[in-house]
């Protein structure tokens, strides 16, 4: 056991004198009473200096302490629902650890720019940290609402030797006498040989591509999750999606309201977030977009803004399906009433928040799957071990990835998908 106190159980120790590390988050002074606003990672504690109850070079100590400068400081835990954290420490001791230089960050507002510079400090505000222990809480909530199914999680490679969701987005490297690899864009392909082999299995961890895009919605290395699973066709797998999403959310409703209410995010549309969600063919989102007004011709991509129109028609996350399937990835199984249209489906967040799911079920048959190939002008010698999962027990399968910072950013409610990660990577930034 250490031999402080962490500031979030301070409830359990009212009365007790006891020891709390951390950094000086904010300080003022009245006469002989000095305030320190201590932060910990775990929370915020007022403590209290009275000139009366310290030495005098710890009253004077507790004057000069420099923003972030890191402490140890002793006293005895007060109740105090007026104090930040509901609780306050009345100091006999300060012990300085490291007197901070001057602080970058200060409370005055700073530019986005200048915050990014200094992503490795800014990560230390209280927004930062609440957003950072919700991305924790959606992690932790993905894992359990697969575990808790009969998922196994199945790792798959990072370095590849092929592309998944086309060529266009790869970031390439050398490797070894063997050529050109290539960082992954999708755990995906190598999930279906889970899925063949463990019959429900998911994939977590980053994924890269080399995004042109300088949205706010896009960043060069992500986080996704991609469940796949044997025996299942499109529908099985929008009711999968449908459940999983109404799991994340709720459970970061009823578990981080602190960290809500921190970032102010009005919950009012999180709280809706409860299956059934609408479902709508790409084809009647395409109506929609005409009735409003919208120009849009049937065989087009949707972009983000197309994407926002539709979702506005509803209160909750809408999946869109059967999209045509010149636009969609090569191993989308076609529709047997249309072989016009991908088995393929999106689910858009409300709020103008976009894209968070794609998925599809799969192609799992030889045939169609080496056409598909041809067609996209892809290299059958990197794809004969995917090929191989049709040639021995294929079955229909079907699975999804949810991209897990658009999922922080709309939860949390923010701006841009750069906050929703510690260190983002985006087209024009590759530091801190
Ligand atoms: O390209 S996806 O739509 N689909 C796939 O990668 C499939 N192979 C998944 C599967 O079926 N197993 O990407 C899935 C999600 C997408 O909905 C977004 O939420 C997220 O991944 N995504 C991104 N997030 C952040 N930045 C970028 N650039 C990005 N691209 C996709």
């Amino acid at each position: 056991m250490a031999n402080f106190v962490e500031i979030k159980r301070l409830s359990e120790h009212v009365g007790e004198e006891v020891t709390v590390k951390g950094w000086i988050y904010n300080k003022r002074s009245s006469g002989k009473i000095k305030f320190l606003i201590l932060r910990d990672g775990t929370g915020y504690l007022q403590c209290i200096v009275f000139k009366g109850n310290v030495s005098e070079e710890v009253f004077e100590l507790s004057g000069n302490l420099a923003q972030e400068s890191s402490v140890s400081v002793k006293g005895k835990v007060k109740a105090e629902p007026r104090a930040v954290g509901g609780y306050e420490l009345d100091c006999t001791d300060v012990e300085l650890i490291h007197q901070s230089q001057e602080y970058p960050i200060t409370p005055k507002e700073h530019g986005i720019e200048f915050l990014i510079d200094h992503r490795h400090l800014w990560i230390r505000s209280k927004k930062q940290v609440a957003i950072l222990k919700i991305r924790h809480r959606i992690i932790k909530a993905i894992r359990d609402f697969f575990d808790d199914r009969g998922f196994t999680l199945f790792d798959p490679p990072i370095i590849t030797p092929n592309a998944v969701e086309g060529t266009s987005t790869l970031f390439e490297t050398e490797y070894f006498d063997l050529g050109k690899a290539y960082l992954t864009q999708s755990g995906q392909l190598y999930a279906e040989a889970g899925a063949l082999a463990l019959g429900k299995v998911y994939t977590f961890g980053p994924t890269f591509r080399a995004e042109k895009s300088k949205t706010r919605r896009h960043l060069t290395e992500f986080w996704m999750v991609e469940p796949e699973v044997a025996f299942y066709d499109l529908n099985d797998d929008m009711d999968l999606a449908e459940e999983f999403i109404e799991y994340v959310v709720q459970t970061v409703l009823k578990d981080m309201k602190v960290e809500l209410e921190i970032l102010e995010r009005d919950t009012t549309s999180l709280e809706k977030v409860i299956r059934p969600f609408p479902r709508v063919s790409y084809t009647d989102a395409v109506e929609i977009l005409k009735k409003k007004g919208h120009e849009f011709e049937w065989g087009n991509d949707f972009g983000g803004a197309d994407e926002t129109i539709v979702s506005e028609e509803f209160d909750r996350p809408v999946l869109i399906h059967r999209y045509p399937a010149e636009v969609k990835a090569f191993y989308m199984k076609r529709d047997p009433e249309d072989s016009s249209l991908a088995l393929a489906v999106d689910m858009i967040a409300p709020e103008g928040y976009g894209e968070i799911i794609g998925g599809s079920q799969r192609e799992d048959d030889l045939d169609e799957l080496l056409k598909r190939i041809k067609e996209h002008n892809l290299p059958q010698e990197f794809f004969e071990w995917y090929l191989d999962l049709r040639r021995y027990g294929s079955v229909p399968h079907s699975g999804f990835g949810l991209g897990l910072e658009r999922t922080v950013s709309w939860i949390c409610g923010l701006d841009h998908l750069r906050e929703a990660i510690p260190f983002p990577r985006m087209i024009y930034r590759n530091t801190p």
